[in-house]
């Protein structure tokens, strides 16, 4: 059956037309002539009674000072089955289907740049000095679809403190792997690979900034950026980098892939904001996923409900420039 939601925002929308082009017949070479013919289709757990998590398999406790008042988290099947992870397909569904071919363990990420404390270390040597907490953030993606999700980390600015960042790191820049073995979709030029993302440093150092080692109590699944992404609240889901192998310390501003991309559409502040539009759709309203069928239209909020917390981050700045 398909059903096409009326405000549901087509892949061919949000991807540079180049790449666009014959997409579904390069995707099935890739993944399989299934991919080459389905039809575009509403996902499958969209509106259907939540699976249950599978039990949880990390050790943390539930801080309750970050929680979605008069909300309820969106189901595992939602969290883990509607996702954008463009190295595994630019549908909501294919990362969840694609990325059994991601080598999670091990993992290592290279601190460089503008540290004092520079080099490689193990997934073990970044996570295992931090107590990891459960906080359940609003997620807000630019395509105007929003989630509630339990996530679990620890704040990332105890770990960045750890490298030492000099006086002249004034940015942190982020890079997801680069393997296409692992991650196919990389044979494609859908983006220029690997994805990276950047934050100002005290965007980077704020408290609700998180690195995610898991969701819903367990280890990240693939699709969700396993073993380590980032999770800045107030900011569009594309700056939140998944499977990260590099954190550097920079003194400019980093590239980031959607603003490389298409820059009149992606800026690299990205912070959800109700009054700046994307060129191609408003920002005014999002939706909400999980509603079922009916599912309702809400509001966004400023800094996705966040402003409270980050608005002192960008006095002074013009927002509307800086988007
Ligand atoms: N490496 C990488 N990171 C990525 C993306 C991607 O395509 N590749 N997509 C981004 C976008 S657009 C969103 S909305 C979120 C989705 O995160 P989720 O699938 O865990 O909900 O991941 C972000 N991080
Ligand atoms: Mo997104």
């Amino acid at each position: 059956m398909l059903i096409r939601r009326p405000d549901d925002i087509r892949p061919s929308e949000i991807t540079p037309e180049s790449a666009f082009l014959n997409r579904r017949a390069t995707l099935a070479a890739l993944f399989g002539a299934g991919a080459a013919t389905a039809l575009p289709r509403a996902f499958a757990a969209e509106g259907a009674t939540p699976a249950a998590p599978p039990a949880p398999n990390l050790t943390y406790t539930k801080n309750a000072r970050y929680t979605v008042p008069n909300d309820t988290p969106n189901s595992w099947a939602e969290v883990t089955g509607y996702n954008n992870f463009y190295e595994f397909g630019t549908d909501k569904t294919d990362p969840a289907r694609n990325a059994g071919t991601l080598r999670a363990k091990p993992w290592s990420v290279e601190i460089a740049g503008e540290a004092e404390v520079r080099g490689k270390f193990t997934f073990e040597d970044i996570v295992k000095p931090h107590a990891l907490e459960e906080r359940i953030y609003r997620f807000r993606c630019v395509e105007a679809w929003s989630m509630v999700i339990p996530w679990v980390g620890f704040p990332l600015g105890d770990l960045l403190k750890r490298f030492k960042p000099t006086s002249k790191a004034k940015y942190v820049e982020f890079t997801t792997l680069l393997d296409p073995r692992q991650m196919p979709g990389q044979s494609l030029p859908v983006l220029d690979w690997p994805y990276v993302e950047g934050l100002r440093i005290d965007e980077a150092m704020h408290p609700l900034t998180l690195l995610v080692t898991g969701v819903y109590g367990r280890e990240l699944p693939n699709q969700n950026g396993a073993p380590l992404r980032l999770m800045a609240p107030w900011k569009y889901g594309f700056k939140n980098v998944k499977s990260i192998v590099k954190i550097r310390f920079t003194e400019q501003q980093p590239r980031n892939s959607w603003n490389v991309a298409a820059p009149n559409e992606y800026g690299f502040y990205a912070n959800v904001n109700p009054q700046v539009d994307h060129p191609r759709w408003s920002q005014a309203s999002e939706r909400r996923i999980g509603g079922g069928f009916f599912a309702r239209r809400q509001p966004t909020l400023t800094f996705n409900g966040y402003a409270e917390q980050v608005a002192g981050l960008y006095t002074g700045m013009d927002l509307k420039r800086y988007f």
